[in-house]
């Protein structure tokens, strides 16, 4: 017969998917229970690559995969398509960053069709259409009215190449994430969200994730949110009206602080510096020009020498009167805390650096070789992993300890010292009486203290969402009235888009000029578009009703839909995109038009798709042309390939991933299929009952697979059940055989996962209607399912020694192997030596030592 052509069935039944729409999500009158399943959204940048692939192949298997268990399934496709990458694009070819856009979006519309996927095509929106971004201006006019969105003027991130501030997440080790420029500090006066409002939560909430998101992720989280629980204490300032306050973690040392240091950078230091003499100011000045070309990163590193200057200015102890010099410098940072700092030599190692360079004087408050009951000792280690010990040596006393001299800093636990009133307490009690002593004396307070920051979400560039405010003349900010939103980005021609730190929106005279809607004087619009990420932080909602022209997202919807069951894509989002949407979520449950306070219920990160060990992106140069591979080797044989190549969450190198062994196994499906001879009517319980075996036992164990992502455990399995299939077919009860054909419309509906267009084809050979991918997952036959097992002997010189439960189909190699190491066989061999066995499986051994 006709050997099996791929591409023709791959264009045969995406023609009938787009005919019948088979996928599109039931309504209302739907009785299946709901599933949301949702890739992260495509940015269109160019045509998609083999990264991309790998993202569709696994969000397509598992909303196919609910589909056959069952599942009324949602699962939209859209494109994340305002930003940076096409206003660049635009200005380098004298474009439309909106032609640009739409036309890739068309591209990869039609890239995703050729790949087999799915969606729910109706549903289909981008950020970029006004009926989108409508939205995202009624969001932030709601954040706006509770408080959640503010301007402010402060240092922020500036990418001196895109001519653009950038959020911290969008900053990686100093550089910008887009361009790679060293980003610099500028002071701006920007729009931003209040994130840090929700931290807290931001926090505590990871813990419902537990176990369904990956690890990594939330510890991602965690440490982005970083949350420090102290104290903050003021300190009267010599010459100065009002206090210092410095956040600590370590209250409970108070006693021990010899100085205090406040970031050089800070408008604090420069007060202080200022107040001084002129011969400080003078040094302070050029201490702060060499400060500000420094990253945070290395003024952060522990190991680089320690430099400052002294203020000549003191600080007075709240809790013992004593005088404190005030030195800047720059390991102390201006947006931390309060940018200053008591610094505790004896216990803190940076502060300890500092004070052995400057000649500081060092007090031990904890003797950390004094026990501690109850309280579990901190261990902590050196470079090689050894524990260090801080009491080791038998009488070691804590003079022997002396940080001045040793230059290591006690951080451990113990029992107070040289601390008043908090002597002889242990660090947690100590911490909990000195809050309340300072407190009550108005000096500090318990208080905690965040990494996170609020979220600056003010662009200058052009291709964003126009951020709906007006400025008046007299100086009021005031939203842009509903009746005149969606306030839409004017056309592009004739606007000069080129970076120059300022809104090109602002030149669009017409668009900037309105008028102050309380007084109806003449007031501008706010010229800065939104962030991007405020588009992707709540988009899931609108793929719940994407046309409504009235409303965001239907809460009824939501209530129906969300939160999204499994979300899929790639770890880059692990902190910004996340931590925003799930941001969003909790401000929308606080409005009271959502009742989850969680986006997302289960994250599925996969790994990335590597060439020569990098990252496979059009920006890399690397792209493996997913559009030629779509004719060969064809759709079905990228998605196999990609799915067997490893588990999910690993980094698959492009150069392993075979797709002609994935071609060879389709066809080998497909032929399986073909030579069935048998008609649907068959009885199955006439079949071969070893291979039936195999089908039941896939039957039974791909459902938790597939929950655990295991798609290439699944894939393997089911080419197990393939050749098993063939070699009934070819050695056994033949095509004819219902065990065949049951091993066939199961291998169909299975691989329907990964090959959906081959299981169609196989499915309509084997006599049935379209389509493969809405039949119900079959049953496993629970009697097929136990293992069948025997008793077999183990006779040693006609004696029974030993009996052994083994598989029935166990060989006789196998057999002998068991009986020899068993070991009360050995025991009554000792050391005679066998010198016969007679194997007879699966039911005895006979082994003769004479
Ligand atoms: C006194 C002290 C004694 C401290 C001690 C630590 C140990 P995390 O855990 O990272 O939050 N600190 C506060 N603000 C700072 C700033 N703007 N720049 C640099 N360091 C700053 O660290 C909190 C600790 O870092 C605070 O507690 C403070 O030093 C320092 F034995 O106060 B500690």
């Amino acid at each position: 017969g006709p050997g099996f052509d791929a591409y023709a069935i791959q264009e045969k039944w995406q023609s009938r998917w787009r005919d019948a729409d088979p996928f599109r999500t039931g309504g209302d009158d739907d009785a299946r229970p709901r599933k949301y399943v949702l890739g992260m959204f495509p940015y269109p940048s160019g045509d998609m690559h083999m990264g991309h692939a790998e993202n569709y192949a696994y969000v397509d298997a598992v909303a196919r995969f609910w589909r056959h268990r069952g599942y009324n399934v949602l699962n939209p496709v859209g494109w994340d398509s305002f930003g940076l990458p096409a206003e660049n694009a635009a200005i380098q070819r004298g474009a439309d960053p909106r032609e640009w856009t739409y036309a890739n979006i068309a591209q990869q519309r039609e890239s995703l069709g050729n790949f087999g996927t799915s969606y729910d095509w109706s549903r289909v929106l981008h950020t970029s259409d006004p009926e989108y971004y409508r939205w995202n201006q009624w969001l932030f006019q709601k954040l706006y009215e509770r408080g959640l969105a503010y301007r402010k003027e402060s240092p922020v991130n500036w990418c001196p190449n895109d001519q653009t501030v950038l959020a911290n997440e969008q900053v990686v080790d100093g550089h910008c994430e887009r361009c790679g420029a060293e980003v610099v500090k500028k002071k701006l006066t920007q729009w931003y969200f209040k994130i840090t409002d929700y931290a807290d939560r931001l926090l505590d909430d990871l813990n419902q994730l537990e176990g369904s998101w990956p690890q990594k992720v939330i510890r991602m989280q965690r440490n982005w949110i970083g949350r420090s629980v102290g104290a903050d204490i003021d300190f009267e300032i010599e010459g100065r009206d009002e206090k210092i306050t410095v956040f600590s973690t370590r209250p409970d040392t108070l006693y021990g602080a010899t100085f205090m240091v406040v970031a050089p950078d800070s408008d604090l230091a420069a007060e202080l510096a200022e107040g001084s003499t002129p011969e400080v100011q003078a040094r302070f000045q050029t201490y702060l020009e060499g400060v500000q070309r420094e990253t945070d990163i290395a003024r952060q590193a522990t190991d680089r020498p320690k430099t400052g200057v002294f203020l000549d200015r003191f600080a007075v102890n709240p809790i013992n009167g004593e005088r404190l010099p005030i030195w800047a410098a720059d390991y102390v940072l201006a947006d931390y805390g309060h940018g200053a700092v008591m610094a505790v030599p004896a216990h803190d190692q940076r502060d300890l650096d500092f004070a052995r360079a400057f000649d500081l004087p060092v007090r031990v408050v904890v003797d950390t070789t004094a026990p501690i009951t109850g309280a579990i000792p901190v261990i902590e280690l050196d470079e090689n992993g050894d524990p260090i010990d801080p009491t080791d040596g038998d009488d070691a006393s804590i003079d022997d300890l002396n940080p001045a001299r040793t230059g290591i800093a006690l951080t451990g636990e113990g029992r107070m010292i040289n601390s008043g009133s908090l002597d002889g307490l242990s660090k947690r009690n100590a911490i909990t009486r000195i809050i309340e002593q300072l407190q009550s004396k108005g000096a500090g307070r318990a208080s905690k203290t965040y990494r996170l920051r609020d979220w600056l979400i003010s662009r200058q560039r052009f291709w964003g969402t126009p951020i709906p405010m007006i400025h008046t003349e007299d100086g009021r900010i005031v939203p842009v009235p509903d009746d005149q939103l969606p306030l839409m980005l004017p056309d592009a021609q004739g606007l000069d888009l080129a970076p120059r730190g300022t809104s090109p929106l602002g030149a669009a005279t017409e668009w900037v000029e309105t008028v102050d809607p309380e007084t109806g004087e003449p007031a501008l619009r706010d010229a800065d578009t939104m962030d991007t990420f405020v588009d992707s932080s709540w988009y899931f909602l609108r793929f719940l009703a994407p046309r409504s022209a009235d409303q965001a997202f239907p809460p009824r919807e939501a209530d129906k839909w969300a939160p999204v069951d499994s979300y899929i894509g790639g770890v880059e989002h692990a902190i910004l995109h996340l931590l925003y949407a799930r941001f969003i979520t909790k401000v929308l449950f606080d409005m009271g038009l959502i009742e989850f306070t969680e986006p997302f219920s289960s994250l599925i990160n996969q790994g990335m798709v590597l060439l020569d060990g990098s990252k496979m992106s059009k920006s890399k140069g690397n792209l493996v042309e997913f559009a030629a591979s779509m004719k060969d080797p064809g759709a079905d044989a990228v998605r196999v390939a990609i799915a067997f190549a490893g588990p999910v969450e690993d980094d698959i190198q492009w150069e392993d991933v075979s797709t002609t062994g994935a071609q060879k196994f389709l066809a080998r499906a497909w032929r399986v299929a073909s030579d069935v001879t048998s008609h649907p009517d068959v009885i199955w319980a006439e079949g071969d009952a070893a291979l039936r075996r195999v089908t039941h036992r896939l039957l039974a164990d791909a459902p938790g697979l597939v929950e655990q992502t295991k798609f290439n455990v699944v894939l393997a399995r089911l080419m197990e059940l393939v050749n098993a299939t063939r070699k009934t077919i070819d050695s056994g009860a033949g095509p004819a055989d219902p065990a065949v054909r049951e091993a066939a419309e199961v291998t169909a509906m299975v691989l329907d996962l990964f090959a959906p267009h081959t299981a169609e084809e196989m499915w309509e050979i084997l006599g049935y209607k379209p389509f493969v991918g809405l039949v119900p997952w079959r049953a496993a036959d629970p009697t097929l399912l136990v293992e069948d097992t025997v008793t077999a002997v183990v006779q040693i010189d006609g004696k029974v020694r030993a009996t052994l439960e083994v598989s029935a189909r166990i060989d006789a190699a196998e057999l002998e192997r068991l009986a020899r190491g068993d070991a009360r066989v050995q025991r009554s061999l000792g050391d005679r030596e066998v010198v016969r066995a007679v194997v007879r499986p699966p039911k005895v051994v006979s082994l003769s030592t004479r």
